[in-house]
C-alpha cells in the first residue's frame, strides 16, 4: 500500500489503523523534530514496531527518547531482514551491528559499529514500480521533465568537511560500483520510466577520473544512450580530462 502526499498527522493515523507491524522512518537532521513526535503519536496508540533509519541516525538519542524501537545506523541491506525479526522478537537486537536500542531494563545499547557491504554490485537495482516512483523525489531542478529517478555509483567520500556527516553514515572510505552496473540500472530505469531525469545522488561523484572516463565512454555505447548529460559540461571545463563525450 503506499500512503502519498500525506501530513505527519496523516501517517499517524495510518499506523495507528493497525494494518502495520512495522513502521520504518527515514530521518534527517532537518526532520528529526517532526518525526520524534510522530514516534510519540504512534506509540501513544499502536502497538506497531517502530525503526529509524537514514543519516538522522548517526544522533539516536531524540528517537530512542521517544519511543523508536530500534535507530539502525548506516546502510542497511545486509541487516534488513535481521532487523525486521529483531523488533519484532523473532531475533536479539544485542546481535545485529550499528543498532541502538533500549534493553528490557530501559537502558540505552549501542552494538557498536556495522561492517560495510563488500560488493555494491552484488545489490538488486532499486524498486521502482509505477505507484512508488511519482513519490520518490521532487523536481530540485528546473531543467527536470520526466520522472525523478536516483541513482548512487559510490557510496562514501574521504574528505570530512565541517557541515557534512558523510564520514559518520559511510566511514571515510570510497566503495565503487562498477560503471556497467550503473548502466544496467540506468538502462532498467529508462526502459520502465523513458522519460526519466536521472540524478546522481553520490556523496561525491567522480572521485576517480579513469571512472568516470569509461561511464563517460561507455555511455555513448550503452543502449539506452541518454542526452542532456551535466557531466559532460562540468567535467569537460573542470578537467578537460574527459574527451569521449559529445
Ligand atoms: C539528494 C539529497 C538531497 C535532495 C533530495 C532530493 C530528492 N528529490 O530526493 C535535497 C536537495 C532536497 C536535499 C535536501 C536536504 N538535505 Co540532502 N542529501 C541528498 C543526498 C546527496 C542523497 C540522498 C540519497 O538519496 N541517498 C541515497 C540513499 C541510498 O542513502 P540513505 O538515504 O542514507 O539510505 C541508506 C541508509 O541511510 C539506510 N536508511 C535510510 N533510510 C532508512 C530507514 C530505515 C528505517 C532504516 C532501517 C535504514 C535506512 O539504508 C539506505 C541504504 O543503505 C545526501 C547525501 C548522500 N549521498 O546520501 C544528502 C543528505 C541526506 N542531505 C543532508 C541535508 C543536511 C539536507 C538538508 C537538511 C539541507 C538543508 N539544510 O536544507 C535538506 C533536508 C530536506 C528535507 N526536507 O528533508 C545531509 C543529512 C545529514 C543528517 N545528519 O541528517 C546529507 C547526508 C548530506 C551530508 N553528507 O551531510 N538533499
Ligand atoms: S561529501 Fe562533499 S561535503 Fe561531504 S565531506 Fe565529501 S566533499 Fe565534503
Amino acid at each position: 500500500m503506499v500512503v502519498g502526499g500525506a501530513t505527519w498527522d496523516g501517517l499517524a493515523d495510518e499506523a495507528r489503523s493497525g494494518a502495520w507491524d512495522v513502521v520504518a522512518i527515514h530521518s534527517n537532521f532537518l526532520s528529526k523534530r517532526g518525526i520524534g513526535r510522530f514516534i510519540q503519536a504512534v506509540r501513544e496508540s499502536s502497538d506497531a514496531k517502530i525503526l529509524v533509519g537514514g543519516p538522522g541516525a548517526t544522533e539516536p538519542e531524540a528517537f530512542l527518547e521517544a519511543g523508536a524501537h530500534a535507530v539502525c545506523v548506516g546502510e542497511v541491506e545486509h541487516r534488513a531482514t535481521a532487523l525486521i525479526d529483531g523488533v519484532c522478537g523473532r531475533g536479539d537486537l544485542a546481535d545485529i551491528p550499528g543498532i541502538h536500542y533500549r534493553d528490557a531494563d530501559g537502558r540505552a545499547r549501542d552494538t557498536g559499529p556495522a561492517p560495510t557491504i563488500g560488493d555494491l554490485d552484488a545489490l538488486p537495482f532499486p524498486h521502482r514500480p509505477e505507484e512508488l516512483v511519482p513519490l520518490y523525489g521532487e523536481p530540485v531542478n528546473p531543467a527536470q521533465t520526466g520522472e525523478y529517478i536516483s541513482v548512487m555509483s559510490a557510496r562514501g567520500c574521504p574528505f570530512q568537511c565541517a557541515f557534512c556527516v558523510s564520514h559518520e553514515i559511510w566511514g571515510k572510505r570510497v566503495r565503487t560500483r562498477s560503471v556497467d552496473n550503473v548502466l544496467d540500472e540506468i538502462a532498467q530505469a529508462l526502459n520502465d520510466w523513458p522519460r526519466a531525469y536521472i540524478a546522481f545522488v553520490d556523496d561525491i561523484w567522480g572521485l576517480s577520473p579513469s571512472w568516470a572516463e569509461e561511464f563517460c565512454t561507455k555511455k555513448w555505447s550503452a543502449e539506452c544512450v541518454f542526452h542532456g548529460c551535466a557531466f559532460c559540461i562540468r567535467s569537460a571545463s573542470a578537467r578537460g580530462a574527459i574527451v569521449s563525450c559529445r
